[in-house]
């Protein structure tokens, strides 16, 4: 009987990793870790876990290949892409730039999670451990910044790849210091990355980004559809919301009919309750939102509390899906 205990707590103890040691990282036994962020990976998730990966120690991965702006981004960087990873089960993993399981790469074994930095709320499907998991969530504009902040901190210089890397993050998700939820902190750190980095116009670097990941003329609906997208759990529902940022809004607007023939597809085969797509104006800062049936449209009325016309909603001043479009539409479902 005792030594089946015995038994017991030495297969425990050898199944579970450590938490990661965020503050003295030189207590972290990294041969098996990698980074990763979320399904779809955007710029932060991709340059988060290269920082890490540098701060921290491990290798930067991603889940999926990466999109057009983080590949534009990596090239003006002079960065190595991270590599891409189809199966997780053998590796301890960090993660990045999210904490929902809808947003977990499957492959993952939540046993295996021994870190989480990131700047989400922590909202309806937050990923469960049965384990101790080290936390840095802070209300930020990126997970870089955080990292830079935690480089700094620990004494770790980023090389001018990473760094500049780094500094797309930022400029990526705060679409150039722009969006409701940029922080200080995002431009404190901005400056001092891009110092790392040699970049000597930060604005000309975010707006050459902005453009490059405008022009989605040359890719199939399904794929517009799915390049900034996540899976979100709103009151029991399985509810995914699509973005696509841009300067050239008309172009996808032109192409409604098209992208809603592959929202309808994508919402069957991944069996959502819904699904929701924001054609995200960043040049006159509005969100086009479309949408598949008339619950939605009920939703979308309720979530913004204005009537809905027509087969689009467009809303001034909206531009962040974290800070604005997600959650009006979680306590619109949450109402219903
Ligand atoms: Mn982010």
């Amino acid at each position: 009987m005792k030594l089946s205990v015995i038994a017991l707590s030495l297969l425990a103890a050898t199944s579970v990793h450590a938490a990661l040691d965020l503050y003295d990282p030189s207590n972290n036994e990294t041969d098996n870790l990698v980074w990763v962020g979320h399904m779809s990976p955007d710029t932060d998730t991709v340059s988060a876990a290269m920082m890490a990966a540098h701060i921290y120690g491990g290798k930067a991965t991603v889940a999926e290949d990466i999109n057009p702006e983080s590949t534009f981004v990596l090239n003006y960087c002079n960065a190595e892409k991270p590599e891409i990873v189809a199966d997780y089960s053998s590796y301890q993993v960090g993660l990045v730039d999210f904490n929902q399981r809808t947003q977990l790469a499957p492959t993952i074994n939540t046993e295996s999670i021994v870190a989480v930095i990131d700047h989400h709320a922590i909202g309806g499907a937050p990923i469960n451990t049965s384990q101790l998991v080290s936390m840095d969530i802070r209300a930020w504009g990126s997970t870089a910044t955080i990292l830079a902040a935690n480089a700094e901190q620990l004494g770790v210089s980023l090389p001018k790849s990473v760094a500049c890397a780094g500094l797309g993050a930022i400029l990526s998700d705060t679409v150039v210091f722009q969006s409701a939820t940029t922080t200080d902190y995002d431009h404190h750190f901005a400056q001092k990355l891009a110092k790392i980095a040699g970049v000597e116009d930060i604005e000309d670097f975010g707006q050459q980004m902005l453009v490059a990941k405008s022009d989605l003329s040359h890719l199939p609906a399904a794929s517009i559809l799915t390049m900034d997208y996540k899976n979100f759990e709103y009151g029991g529902k399985k509810v995914g919301i699509g973005v696509a940022e841009t300067l050239t809004a008309q172009q996808l607007i032109d192409r409604k009919d098209e992208l809603l023939a592959a929202m309808a597809e994508y919402k069957k085969a991944q069996n959502l309750d819904h699904l929701f797509f924001s054609i995200t104006d960043t040049k006159n800062k509005r969100a086009n939102i479309i949408w598949g049936d008339d619950v939605e449209k009920q939703i979308l009325g309720q979530a913004f509390d204005t009537p809905v016309t027509g087969d689009m909603l467009t809303l001034d001043g909206v531009t962040s899906r974290k800070r604005q479009i997600g959650p009006a539409i979680q306590s619109s479902i949450e109402q219903m």
